[in-house]
């Protein structure tokens, strides 16, 4: 095992990573810029580096700093967190390059999901089903028109380098398609540096519906069960929950069967999210995650198993001892992100945290790195903290929940928590029966 982990990341996941190294004798090092230098990371892991100035390209994206982080301080390896640097092919081949492990995969398989297009073609080859769509990216306009005939409208144009919804454009009808395929094109240029455009059939009303997996890299695999992740607002997850409301055994199995084999096929390595449409009673590959999830504690809880732990062993090649048939699911579990803005505008509300007083007691467990009179500082995401709580049925998870975010008190600084809370009470939410566009459309129905 390691007895030193670099840990390239901030906030609450920082702290989760020391956590999960501490529980297995290891030592951390924090790195963090010079806005993070009094945040809760740094003050809990045994030595840290100042790694730069707040801006992120300067300081969590410096891959030179990072490096360099890691030699001084004589760590053997790099837990990469998620966002940042997690999914950058070039720092991980970067990383080992310079002989620390990465704990996380291997950077030709980051490469590959990386590029939507290559993962959907490989996603295919594995026997995976995908949304009725281009074959490739589409070359012009004609190639564009014709594919959309094919498979009629509406249909949706995605960027190849996109990804989380960045770079997508609907379109109704044919009149609409070439406007549509230029801006698509423009932007995606702007935003990726790449200009390959793909088309779908698009979904009405699917649900977001992921698969947590475990690799050794040698063709071992586990899966922990399924997440939902439909609820979500301009593409940030709100709430997660595992299971999922809309399957039952047999299409959980299902979904599993069409996993497994695939990723067993590829040897992936490390913790991995296969994500899907789910509609009408059919799952459709979109993407793989490459990552450490930011709603990973919803299948901690209902599995028992730290994934954070498992990847590290992963890493440091010890045994992988996971067997199918040990993994048990027990209730059910519920994560609200918390976010420091404003709970109708959603605009940032970075600031001094007056008072903090974090829920407890039963089946509740909080992610944050929030302490009374730390400052949430304005250069980074508004996530600060994860509520997950964990229940013996949906329902007492929905009650827990209610219970929970009653207790939560952050003072000085807006938070959505009282969106949450109005969440927890809505008809739809309580059901389970939402899907991906349910969120926005019940925003934009809220009275002002
Ligand atoms: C879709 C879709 C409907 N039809 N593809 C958005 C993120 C990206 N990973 C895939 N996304 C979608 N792809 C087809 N053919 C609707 C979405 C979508 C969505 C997906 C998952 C979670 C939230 C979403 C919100 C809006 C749209």
């Amino acid at each position: 095992m390691f007895d030193k982990v670099l840990i390239a990341n901030r906030g609450e996941i920082a702290l989760r990573i020391h956590r999960a190294c501490r529980e297995l004798g290891i030592h951390t090092v924090a790195v963090h810029s010079t806005a993070d230098a009094e945040a809760m990371h740094v003050r809990l892991a045994d030595e840290s580096v100042c790694i730069g100035p707040p801006d992120a390209r300067s300081s969590y994206l410096n891959i030179p700093a990072i490096i360099a982080a890691a030699q001084i301080s004589g760590a053997e390896a790099i837990h990469p967190g998620y966002g940042f640097l997690a999914e950058n092919a070039e720092f991980a081949a970067i990383v080992e390059e310079h002989k620390f492990a990465f704990i996380g995969p291997s950077p030709e398989h980051i490469r590959l999901m990386g590029d939507k297009i290559a993962a959907r073609r490989r996603a295919a080859e594995l026997g995976l089903p995908l949304i009725p769509g281009s074959e490739g990216p589409v070359a012009d306009e004609a190639a564009a028109l014709r594919e959309a005939r094919g498979i009629g409208f509406p249909v949706l144009l995605k960027a190849a380098a996109g990804g989380g919804g960045r770079g997508m454009k609907r379109v109704e009808r044919e009149e609409d398609l070439p406007a549509a395929l230029t801006a698509a094109r423009a932007e995606s240029r702007a935003a990726f540096g790449n200009d390959a455009i793909y088309l779908e059939k698009y979904l009405t009303g699917p649900r977001h519906i992921e698969l947590q997996v475990l690799g050794d890299g040698h063709g071992k695999m586990v899966h922990l069960g399924e997440r939902d992740c439909s609820l979500q607002r301009r593409h940030q997850k709100v709430i997660e929950e595992a299971p999922s409301p809309a399957l039952n055994a047999t299409e959980r199995a299902a979904l599993a069967d069409l996993v497994m084999p695939a990723l067993r096929a590829l040897r992936y390595r490390g913790a991995g999210t296969v994500e899907f449409l789910y509609q009408d009673g059919r799952f459709f590959f979109i993407e793989m995650n490459t990552r450490l999830q930011v709603e990973h504690p919803v299948t901690e809880a209902v599995t028992g198993i730290d994934i954070v732990r498992e990847q590290i062993r992963i890493a440091a090649g010890a045994p992988f001892v996971l067997k199918q048939q040990d993994i048990r699911f027990h209730g059910h579990a519920i994560e609200c992100r918390i976010n420091a803005e404003h709970p109708e505008t959603f605009a940032p509300a970075p600031g001094r945290v007056s008072e903090y007083h974090p829920p407890g007691g039963p089946g509740v467990r909080i992610d944050s790195a929030l302490y009374a009179g730390c400052r949430v500082p304005p250069y980074y995401d508004s996530l600060i903290g994860k509520l997950i709580v964990h229940g013996q049925s949906r329902n007492e998870c929905l009650m827990r929940l209610r219970r929970a975010l009653e207790e939560y008190v952050i003072g000085g600084i807006d938070t959505n928590i009282p969106l949450h809370l109005a969440l927890s009470g809505t008809r739809a939410f309580v059901d389970g029966d939402y899907h991906v566009r349910w969120l926005e459309d019940y925003l934009a129905g809220r009275q002002p």
